[in-house]
Parts: structure tokens; sequence; C-alpha cells
């Protein structure tokens, strides 16, 4: 068996391990976060669970930690109080960035973890199956049921030799991009082997998976191994390592070798993770303003080796420099090693352990300016700056980039070496809250949570006019935008619904309110990117009936389904070109034509031809769209 079969065979409470087909998984831990948190805690209240019945469910408060108004703190505090009352951890605003975190600390080889957060495939570096999900799925979960998923084909990506002078693992996640596309993961679970993987380090490991969200993936593992029991060893967890690997004979759906050796520093150019070149290649941009950090690179190594770089040196003068390490664990070593100095004398500004710039929290870039990140994500207007362009590469290249104010190759400067592992993390729990000891805590729910939306049963027929014609990799960012100014929001889905769509077309939610609803109308990978379940339930508030697109991202399609909005596939591409927005669409019997097969007829009224849309589902699934999702078919099972 290949690792990915290991483990999910061990979880397996429904269904077969053939790709393609749903099945159904066990969830040893999950995680939230504060941005998606306040939806999944009060879904998960919804659902009558007095205790979390997972072996560990931790909340983070990591995204927004600017609290720019009460509406942000409310959020804080509900999800504290919340998260308490119902055994689940509290890690408070300061601990950290929760991948980073979590790998540091809760991580364990061989287990599930789901998150309300799509890179919560990082910690499939230290060999746990972590999934991204949409806030009711992880709700789910901590009552208890298991993750519905479709069981995903398994790549082995073998990697070889080893990486040469300033190259690293961000140029390795890069190189997959380049090759494989912001959809080429759908699907799919990447699972490294190799000589190479020996040579990368946890949080190198962690990097890859990490970043293993833009391939659309289901998610990215590594084995575990010598250098992932020198990791657990030294942040005091030894007793959690256990060997895994793939079977000697393990069996793949696909491979694909990446020589690491013959690696080069890359760069995603804008406006995607994929648009991948190497530096060289990109020449030596003006580049005005630089960001370390993120769930990608802020481990301990990687802050290390931007000091190492920084070090006697001087940021650019026209260049802003902003450091965020990813987690207070991080910062306290930089602060006691004397790092931290050798970068604040370099001209660094240091920012909070959290998501910051990387989620628009903040440092959005001036007009037209050039960002470099070493970032996960640099699609259109995610920075808070639409004219902003925005490249995503290594630490070392980000480092040398800041000090030389011009897009600077790495591979052409000193080597640098850095302690890669140190014999003992300066661990420090004390942000981290243990529900045991707060047993008597009650809910505190300020005046910013809001109740949401819960649909209702699928009508016969199905009918509205097309709202909006959009074109192929459409985000969760372009659908719900996030941004310092939205982000104290995310609990209150009327505010949030005046910019549903907006960067696309900023009258679409006028236009969505006006139609009382109608259809979503899209290209390939619709909904890429972020779990949020915001780019579901803001749309569902809207009226939105159904999506159809050429072709949907995992984790939005099943936030789509979880709340009772129809996610349509074109059978033939061709009926994209033919329909245009303003079109008024019909489905007759919709429920009949659902319940009977994959496949479903829309007729274009006004156009005067119908077209076929595949709804290939189990039959679980179209239970759940005809009742109006997830929420909406428990109440009726409970009969409320
Ligand atoms: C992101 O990187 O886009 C986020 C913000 O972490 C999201 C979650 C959210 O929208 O709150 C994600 O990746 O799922
Ligand atoms: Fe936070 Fe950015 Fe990571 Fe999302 S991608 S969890 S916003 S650091």
């Amino acid at each position: 068996m290949n690792l990915t079969e290991k483990i999910l065979s061990a979880h397996l409470v429904g269904g077969r391990l053939v790709a393609g087909e749903e099945i159904a998984i066990k969830i040893d831990q999950t995680l939230t976060q504060d941005s998606t948190g306040t939806m999944a805690y009060l879904q998960f209240e919804s659902l009558g669970c007095d205790k979390v019945k997972t072996m560990r469910s931790v909340a983070y408060i990591d995204h927004n930690t600017l609290q720019s108004g009460f509406e942000n703190a409310d959020d804080h505090e509900y999800i504290r109080t919340v998260a308490l009352k119902h055994g689940v951890y509290v890690s408070k605003p300061g601990n950290g960035i929760c991948h980073q975190v979590h790998l540091e600390r809760f991580a364990v080889p061989g287990l599930t973890l789901l998150g309300s957060d799509s890179h919560t495939p990082t910690c499939g570096g230290m060999g746990m199956f972590a999934l991204g999900a949409g806030g009711l799925d992880v709700a789910v979960a901590m009552s208890g049921g298991a993750l519905h998923l479709t069981m995903p084909k398994v790549v082995k990506i073998e990697l070889k030799g080893r990486l040469v002078k300033n190259t690293a693992a961000k140029d390795i996640i890069l190189e997959v991009l380049r090759r494989l596309s912001v959809k080429g993961g759908v699907g799919k679970v990447m699972e490294y082997t190799g000589e190479g993987v020996k040579t990368l380090t946890v949080p190198e490991r962690a990097t890859i998976t990490n970043m293993g969200a833009e391939l659309g993936a289901t998610t990215s593992i590594f084995p575990c191994d010598e250098m992932t029991r020198e990791f657990l060893k030294a942040q005091g967890r030894e007793k959690d390592y256990r060997p895994l690997a793939a079977d000697g004979d393990a069996v793949y759906d696909e491979e694909i070798i990446v020589d690491l050796s013959a690696l080069r520093p890359l760069a995603a150019c804008p406006h995607s993770p994929d648009a991948v070149k190497p530096v060289s290649e990109i020449g030596k941009i003006k580049v005005h303003q630089v960001c370390i950090g993120s769930c990608t690179n802020s481990s301990y190594s990687d802050m290390m080796k931007v000091a190492a770089i920084l070090k006697g040196r001087k940021v650019h003068p026209e260049t802003s420099l902003t450091i965020s390490p990813g987690s207070r664990q991080v910062l306290a070593m930089l602060s006691r090693n004397g790092a931290l100095a050798d970068m604040l004398d370099a001209g660094a500004r240091v920012l909070e352990c959290a998501c910051g710039p990387c989620i628009g929290m903040g440092q959005s870039p001036k007009t037209n300016a050039v960002s470099v990140r070493t970032f996960n994500r640099n699609f259109y207007a995610r920075s808070g700056t639409a004219s902003a362009s925005v490249y995503l590469v290594s630490p070392e290249t980000a480092a040398y980039t800041a000090i030389y104010g011009v897009l600077t190759d790495p591979s052409q400067m000193p080597e640098i070496s850095i302690e890669q592992m140190p014999k003992r993390f300066a661990v420090n729990d004390n942000l981290i809250l243990r529900p045991d000891d707060f047993e008597n805590t009650e809910v505190e729910r300020g005046p910013n949570i809001k109740p949401f939306p819960v649909n209702t049963a699928m009508k016969n027929d199905v009918e509205g006019s097309v709202l909006i014609k959009c074109e192929d990799n459409i985000t969760t960012d372009h659908i719900m935008p996030s941004n310092a100014k939205l982000l104290p929001y995310r609990s209150n889905i009327p505010y949030l619904s005046d910019y549903c769509l907006a960067p696309v077309d900023p009258d679409f939610s006028e236009r969505a309110k006006k139609n009382g609803g109608g259809f979503i109308v899209a290209g390939a990978n619709y909904g890429q990117g972020s779990s949020r379940e915001h780019a579901a339930l803001v749309p569902l508030y809207l009226g939105i009936k159904g999506v159809i697109a050429k072709s949907f991202a995992r984790i939005h399609k099943d936030n789509l389904i979880n709340n009772g909005i129809l996610p349509l596939v074109f059978e033939n591409e061709s009926d994209y070109e033919k329909i245009g927005s303003g079109d008024r669409l019909k489905i007759t019997d919709a429920r009949r034509q659902i319940e009977s097969g994959d496949t479903v007829i829309v007729e274009n009224v006004g156009g005067g031809y119908k077209f076929k849309c595949v709804l290939a589902l189990s039959e679980r699934l179209k239970k759940t769209l005809l009742s109006g999702g997830v929420l909406a078919a428990n109440a009726a099972e409970n009969g409320k």
C-alpha cells in the first residue's frame, strides 16, 4: 500500500478505497481559525453536541488580530468561550499561525486532521493525513461525524538528489505548480517519496505540503522518518513518533520525478501561484515591498536563513521589508539568539506572529507596486491593492531582494549556512488554553455575532437569471473578498453580501438582490483557494440557486452542496460559450432529475434551447442537496 492507503484504511468507516468512489473516514483532530471559526462554532452549536468527540480539537486566533473595532474582539471572545465550553483547546492571538503552531505542538504522524482552512495539509509534512474543509464539515467532525470525501487518486512525487546552493523547499513546490497548474491536483493526493525526502527537514516538507493546496490537491503527505523523529524530539514530543512509509511495491495512479539538484530559484508571477518562472528569467525588476512570513515560510529555519542574509546589511532605501515569524516559539528563539536584532538592524519591520499581509490584514502595497512575498497566494487584489503585482518566492530570494531593491537570484549570492534543526525548540505553551482548566465557561455572544442563513428544501422547478458569467480560475477571494475592512464581518453574512464577487463585477450583489437571486456561470476550477464557507453562505443569502461551471475546486463544491446550492458542470463546454449574462434558465422537475440520474437538463428559456449538465453525486450528497444542505437536512430529520 502507499502511505495514503495505509492511513485511510486505518480510518475508514464507509466505502472502499477505490479512486472516484465516496468514502467516509474518522477524523482524529480538528483545527479552526478565527475567520472561519465563528461560523464553524455557530454551526457546531446548532448540531447540539455537548463536548467535542475528537482526540484533539484546537481553535486558533491568528487571521484577524488587528481588532480595529469591537466586531473582531467580539469574534475572538465568542470563539474562546464557545471552544473552551465544548472541550476545544484555544491558541490565543500572538501564539502564531494555526498551521505552524499545529505542526510544532499538536500534529501526530499517522492521524487524520480536518481544518477550516485550506492550508491544513501543512501537517502532511509530518505524515498526517490533513485536509482543509468548510466550517460545517469541521463542525460535523467535532461532533463525532465522519468526513465524507471522494477517494482521491494518489500521485507519487519522487524527489531525487538534493537542493543546491540557496535553492529552497519553496522552489520544489513552485516547480510542481509550474508543471501541474492550479487545477493539476484536483481529486489527487500528492505523496512524496524518494532519496531527496531524507534531505528535507519537517518545516521544509511542510512548506511543500502547505502549498500543495495551490495545486487544488486533496492533500499532500510525506513519510515519517528519522527527520520527523528529530523534529518531534526537539519539540519535546518524541513519544508521538512512529515510522510511516509506503510499502516498497506500493502502486500509484500517476508518477512525477523532480530532480532537486536541477532546480534553480523560482517565482510565481502575478496573479496566479502557477505562473512560475525562474527568477533569473524574470530579471532584476524594481521591488517596492518584500513580505516574509505566512504559513508557507515562517518556520525557525526560514527565519534564521533570512537573518543570516540580513546580518550586517541594509534593506534597500526604496523597499519596505516586513517579517512575520510563524509562531511565538520562533520569535522567542530569534529574540534570544540575536537573529531578531540582525533583522531589526538591517531595517526590517517585524510584525506580529499572525497571517497579517497574507490575507490583506495590513501592508497593502502602494498603487502599481511590485511586492515580493514568501506567501502561497498572489490572487488578484488579495494584497488589498488591486493594481499591485505580487510575486511568490523563497525566503532566500525575498531576503536578497529586500537588500538590493530588485528581484534577486539568490543562487548568484554567497552560500548561507545555518543550524537547520535546533536540538531543542523553546517550548512554552502558556498561550494555549486547555479546556479542562475552564470547565464552567459561559459562551459570550457580542452584537457582531449574527445568525447564519440556512437554506430550505429544493423546489421542484428551479428558475432564475444568469447574474454573472465568469472566466476560469475564479478564487474564493473573488467570490468573497477578505481584507482588513471585511474580515471583522465574518460572522455577519448580510454585511458581507454587498461585496460578493465585487473584484469581478462591483454591481453583482445589487443585481442579485434586485433579481431575488439566480445563477452564476463560470469557467474551469471555480472556487479555488480558500476554504471559506462564506463563498457559499453569502451567495445563499443572495438567493443563488446554482453555479454552472466547467469544473469546480473540491472544498468550494462541498461548501455549495453543504448549503443546498447546485454545483452543475457543463457536459459540453461549448454550452459555456452560448450562454450569456441575463439569460433566463429553468430546471424543470429538478428534484426528480437529480434523484434519477447523474445529469440535469437546463433550459435556456429566452435562447430557446436546452443543455445538459453533470451532477454526479452519491445518494447521500443528493439527499443533502435536495434537503437544502446539511443543517436543513439535520433539522428535517429531527422534525424541527
Ligand atoms: C486564506 O489563506 O485564504 C485563508 C484566509 O487562510 C483561508 C481561510 C479564510 O478564508 O478564512 C483559507 O485558506 O482557507
Ligand atoms: Fe494565514 Fe495566509 Fe496561511 Fe491563509 S495562507 S492561513 S491567510 S498565512
